[in-house]
Parts: C-alpha cells; structure tokens; sequence
C-alpha cells in the first residue's frame, strides 16, 4: 500500500478539530471593547488577518493584523493576539518579549518558548501537524477565534465534510494558474490559499481582495487559468473572467470549507508532479533566525527545523 503524506490525514481531521475548538473554553481571548492586534508570520499572518476582520464586522472592537516582523512597535493596543502553531517562529517570539501589552498566545506545542513569553496561552495540540504545510491548525485556530466571537460553526463543519467529498474538477487539475479571491475576512484567506499552492505544489499563485482583480490582476487571467473567489463574488466578476475566457470559481458554503478544497488541489497537484507536499523546499516546520532579526541585516539567515 502507497503511505499518504501527513497533510492528507490532516486535511481530513478538520471537521473534528473545529467541533472541538469550538467547544473549548476561550477566557484568554479578546474581551468585547479591547484594542486588539492580531500577529503572526506565514500562514499564521493570514489567519490573523481574517480574524481581524470578522471581529470588527462582529462589533468586538478595533483589530489590526500584522506581520509579526511588521507590528509597530509603539502604537497602543490592550491586547495582542499572536498565533503560531510551532511556539518557536523567531519574529513572534521577538515581538512578544518586546511589547508592554497583554498578550496570548495561540499555538499548537506547549513545550515550547512562546509558552514563557505570552502572558496566556491557548493551546490546540490536538491539531498540530507532521506536515510543515499548514492546514488544520490553521483553520483551527480561526474555528476557535471565531467561535470566541458567538459563531457557530455548525454549517461550517457540515460544509468542511463536502468539501473533503468534492471532486476537483479535471480543468481544475489541469491549470497553470490560479489566483485567489475576497472579501472582507476571506482576503486572508485568499492569501493563505495561494500561500498553500506555492508551499506544497510550487503553483503559480496569486492573491487580491476581489475588487482590485479588475485593476490589473485580471490581466493573468486566460484559458486555462483560474479565478478563485473564496467567498461570495462580488456582481459582475464572474462574467467579467468569463471574458477573459478563464476558470470561475466561487465559493459553496462557508469559506473555510472552500479553502479545504484548495488545500486538496495542493496536495493533489504535489503528487501529480512527484513532489512531497509535507515538506516543501526551503521550507522548514518553523523559521528560526539565528541573528536579531531586527538587526538590518538580511544575510545568514539561518533557518533550522524545530
Ligand atoms: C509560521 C510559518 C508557516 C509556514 C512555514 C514556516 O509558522 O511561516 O506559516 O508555512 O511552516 O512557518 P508558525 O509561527 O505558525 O509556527
């Protein structure tokens, strides 16, 4: 029997790894009201991103999301949110040793660093991950932020279970490019999906909040590309790709399940060119850097597997 790669079994835990963070108690997180900033670097930065939003459209407060490396350091939140799956990403761990702010901290591992330096933690072991891909912790971690915020995830999970049904299409499978889609919350992610195409199948990917689609990106578009809207499309842009004579996608259900679907075509596009989709190249399960990353030098970075 051919062994899957880790990311296929993880892939199809999310279902129950979402109806489990949307049972745990979340008293650490976000009172309504506080000035909030979200960090993360990767895939964590995208969440962060798409938590940002919701929360604000939920009425919870303001919320910015930063690149971990990017938080301006002076400007005044009541609270930080840093999420990282490995506890060990070196621009997280930087940060949070530096701000004066309550923070907590989202991860996957407790045995590691970001447990001393947040103030709180949230801890979701049961979705870490063998793949240095991220998936289920990713979409873990944002089924339990927007839990905190009074969704439920219902639909969500009932949508996820299709999601890992669904036959990708053939023309799908087939294309050369693909560039991801939102709004609002689903820019994020948009961002992770074309993170998650690049990572484990080196795809041609890009991503745009879909009103800027028609400001220039739109020009990639062609037969045998794809356009793909990870939430509800704006009017006029499916035809509008239709023009272009590319693929149209929009999303079925919630946006976390369609994002499911990209993760499949990751996967499945890796396999089909003969690459391991659990380890990508130069890619390691977290990126410490072995010199201040602040110190303005971008050379001799070393990066080690944690
Ligand atoms: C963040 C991250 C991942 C990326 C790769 C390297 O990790 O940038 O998004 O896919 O695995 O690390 P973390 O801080 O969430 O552990």
């Amino acid at each position: 029997m051919v062994e899957q790669p880790f990311v296929v079994s993880e892939i199809a835990s999310q279902p129950d790894c979402w109806r489990r963070a949307a049972q745990l108690c979340t008293g650490d997180l976000p009172a309504r009201t506080e000035r909030v900033a979200v960090v993360g670097c990767g895939t964590s930065w995208f969440i962060a991103q798409a938590y940002a939003v919701l929360r604000e459209a939920a009425g919870h407060g303001l919320t910015d999301a930063f690149a971990a490396s990017e938080f301006p350091v002076g400007r005044e939140y009541d609270r930080i949110v840093a999420i990282t799956r490995s506890g060990t990403t070196t621009e997280v761990l930087d940060l949070l040793g530096r701000v004066t702010a309550p923070t907590v901290a989202i991860t996957a591992d407790p045995t590691t660093p970001v447990m001393e330096l947040a103030g709180s933690t949230v801890v979701l072991d049961f979705a870490d991950e063998r793949s240095v891909v991220q998936t289920r912790f990713a979409t873990t971690a944002l089924a339990l932020l927007r839990a905190s915020l009074g969704e439920s995830l219902d639909a969500a999970i009932t949508d996820a279970e299709r999601a890992l049904e669904f036959p990708l299409p053939q023309e799908v499978l087939a294309a050369e490019q693909f560039t991801f889609l939102g709004r609002g919350w689903t820019c994020g992610l948009a961002q992770e999906a074309g993170l998650k195409m690049r990572e484990a199948a080196c795809a041609w990917t890009e991503a745009y909040p879909a009103m800027e689609y028609r400001h220039g990106p739109i020009s990639i578009t062609s037969p045998g590309r794809v356009a793909w809207m990870l939430g509800p499309a704006p009017a006029g842009l499916a035809d509008d790709v239709a023009a272009t004579g590319g693929i149209f996608l929009e999303a079925q259900g919630d946006p976390m399940a369609e994002l499911i679907k990209v993760q499949r075509l990751a996967v499945a596009l890796a396999q089909a060119q003969g690459l391991d989709p659990d380890n990508p190249r130069h890619l390691t399960r977290s990126v410490i850097l072995a010199e201040d990353p602040l110190a303005g030098s971008s050379s001799g970075n070393a990066k080690a597997a944690s």
